[in-house]
């Protein structure tokens, strides 16, 4: 599902196009709208305007992470480049754009380049273009659903592999499930890889909640987006009026919530189905789980990493590490 400042849309893109992919989406919508609580999976928030919205985000004084995420890289280029060495395969979850990690080709000299998008049409664009500018660095673009399978090309070397997570996409999955994704990408490292990862750290609530609830509007449009992007596949009729933002911190699991709350009680229909709300009913969009230091690291050891290096801002708001497979 999840990451970006790039193309996020990237990190679990569902745009309607024709065949299985759209049956499965609007199967997988209708299950989440008849749940109890509702809910809609994050992924749908990145059609093209809600990618672009989350662009807009990264830009936003509010959402910090961003920001302190580059000023970790840039800070900590020399140290970065040591603890991963020279010469890997990068392999990068979530590409996108190729932005962030081509920013990084200085300081990592890798031998091989495989971003890995679930759009891989949207890849070869941004590969080709970083392919001009860096004709000395192999490129192997994927188009692979990175979150249901790491099933890596052939092409793909083996040795050295580093595998490349930012942005704090892994704040979308539970703890569980970021263990059995960690988990798997250990697997995938083989006997000398290792992971360069960002994670948003747990800090002051009112900082957290206003990174999701900005003064400008522009993640609840993000959120509402869904909603839209929803009435594309499904042919349902959410009114996008009807429904407020929320972005709460809930304390008990670390994690930002982010919901939509009817205004009013209504019923949502679709071809097959409907959903009554009543007022002030939400439906649950997603969660952005976030770390103490000390838990992120004891997370990576229990999926078998192990010499663990991390980085962090002045303001200590967000993590980035480097941990090798062992
Ligand atoms: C792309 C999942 C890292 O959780 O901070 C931003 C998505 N949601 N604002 C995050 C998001 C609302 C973002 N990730």
């Amino acid at each position: 599902m999840p990451r970006p400042q790039s193309n996020p849309a990237a990190r679990g893109a569902a745009t309607p196009q024709f065949g299985a992919a759209v049956e499965a989406a609007r199967a997988e919508l209708a299950a989440g709208l008849n749940h109890h609580p509702a809910r809609i999976s994050p992924k749908y928030f990145y059609d093209e305007i809600g990618s672009k919205l989350f662009e807009s985000i990264c830009l936003l004084d509010e959402y910090y992470l961003t920001r302190a995420e580059a000023a970790i890289f840039l800070e900590n280029a020399g140290a970065i480049a040591r603890a991963a060495g020279q010469g890997a395969t990068l392999i990068d979850l979530g590409a996108g754009n190729c932005a962030k990690a081509a920013s990084l080709f200085p300081v990592l000299n890798p031998k091989q380049y495989v971003p890995v998008d679930i759009s891989a049409e949207f890849l070869r664009g941004a590969v080709a273009k970083l392919q001009s500018a860096h004709p000395g660095i192999p490129m192997l673009p994927v188009g692979l659903d990175f979150a249901e399978s790491l099933k890596l090309p052939a092409q793909v070397q083996a040795q050295n592999r580093l595998f490349f997570y930012p942005g704090s996409s892994l704040g979308n999955f539970t703890p569980l499930q970021a263990a059995q994704f960690l988990t798997r990408i250990r697997g995938a490292c083989g006997p000398d890889g290792a992971i360069l990862i960002g994670i948003d750290l747990v800090k002051d609530a009112a900082i957290l909640e206003a990174a999701y609830d900005d003064a400008l509007g522009v993640t609840a449009a993000f959120n509402l987006n869904a909603l839209r992007h929803a009435n594309e596949f499904l042919n349902s009729d959410f009114y996008l009026r009807d429904w407020r933002h929320v972005a709460l911190f809930n304390t008990v699991h670390n994690r930002i919530e982010m919901h939509l709350e009817a205004r009013r009680a209504l019923t949502v229909t679709w071809p097959g189905g409907a959903r009554s709300f009543a007022a002030g009913e939400r439906i649950h969009t997603e969660n952005s789980y976030k770390y103490t230091r000390r838990g992120f690291a004891e997370l990576l050891e229990s999926c078998g990493f192990g010499d663990i290096t991390c980085w962090t801002d002045t303001a200590q708001s967000f993590l980035v590490c480097h941990a090798r497979a062992i």
